[in-house]
């Protein structure tokens, strides 16, 4: 009976398998929290989801940038890249399926035993948790009103807003650009996405977000993150990142919430782009 966090699977389906079956994972006593980014970039997207659906209740999802976009360009609001390699997937007799199931994910989640709270990206620097459950409660509330084509349009055509403001529909756009896709932010705490580098190769005006974030904010829990394959798999006190950069020929990493155990797989393949 234990929980896993996977970071960025990005259609990796055969490390999936292997991850899995290292960490002899069984669906009706263990749980995955998946960090998000379960599509795009990797050779068989449609296989993860078809594989994760059949675990039914014993997976947890959070999405990631790639994920939105998947949903994006279901919905004909967003143009697919080659790169994506989605196209098998979307044009699926189950697509419908698919996206139904992806949409049925969260933007951060808490894992109370764990004392863990999972999101793709990150945090917006000086949201203290309280801060963090309100927005994606009101956030969630508004996806499960109008829902995710209605979310995703305004995203995709409204730029980046710089913070929180007195605008209800900006704020849940930056709410969820933020948690999905933040790596630096300047000395004003404001993201930040022109640079897409390693920590350390940034600017010296720019910081990565768990940097300078006042770790008494976090209160008491650690954040999990993927997003972000040059920083790779990191355990520190406060932030755990579980991105190895498995579609870019890193590894496929789950991370034991018991005892914070790593186990990882080499990737057999490097994305195209
Ligand atoms: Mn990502």
């Amino acid at each position: 009976m234990s929980t896993y966090i996977i970071g960025d699977i990005h259609g990796c389906a055969d490390e999936l398998n292997r991850l899995l079956r290292k960490i002899k994972f069984n669906r009706l006593y263990d749980k995955l929290i998946l960090a998000g980014d379960l599509v795009g970039r990797g050779p068989a997207s449609e296989e993860v989801i078809a594989q994760l659906m059949e675990y039914g209740d014993a997976v947890v999802k959070v999405l990631g940038n790639h994920d939105l976009k998947l949903l994006a360009t279901h919905y004909g609001l967003a143009a697919p890249k080659k790169s994506d390699r989605t196209e098998r997937l979307l044009r699926s007799p189950r697509a419908k399926d698919y996206v139904a199931w992806l949409e049925d994910a969260k933007f951060a989640h808490w894992d109370e035993g764990g004392a863990v709270i999972v999101v793709h990206g990150g945090i917006p620097l000086n949201w203290p948790v309280s801060q963090l459950r309100k927005q994606v409660k009101l956030l969630e509330e508004s996806i499960a009103e109008h829902g995710y084509e209605w979310l995703l349009r305004k995203m995709y055509s409204v730029g980046l807003p710089d913070g929180l403001s007195n605008d209800f529909e900006s704020n849940l756009i930056y709410t969820a650009q933020a948690l999905t896709r933040v790596k630096f932010v300047d000395s004003n705490g404001l993201m930040n996405t022109s640079f897409n580098c390693a920590p350390g190769s940034q600017p010296d005006c720019l910081y990565p977000w768990y940097a300078c974030r006042d770790v008494k904010r976090n209160a008491g829990y650690k954040i999990v993150f993927g997003h972000w394959a040059a920083l790779g798999m990191t355990i520190s006190d406060y932030y755990i990142c579980c991105d190895d950069g498995c579609v870019w020929g890193g590894n496929l990493c789950a991370v034991n919430l018991d005892d914070l155990s790593i186990t990882k797989v080499a990737s057999d393949h490097k994305a195209d782009a």
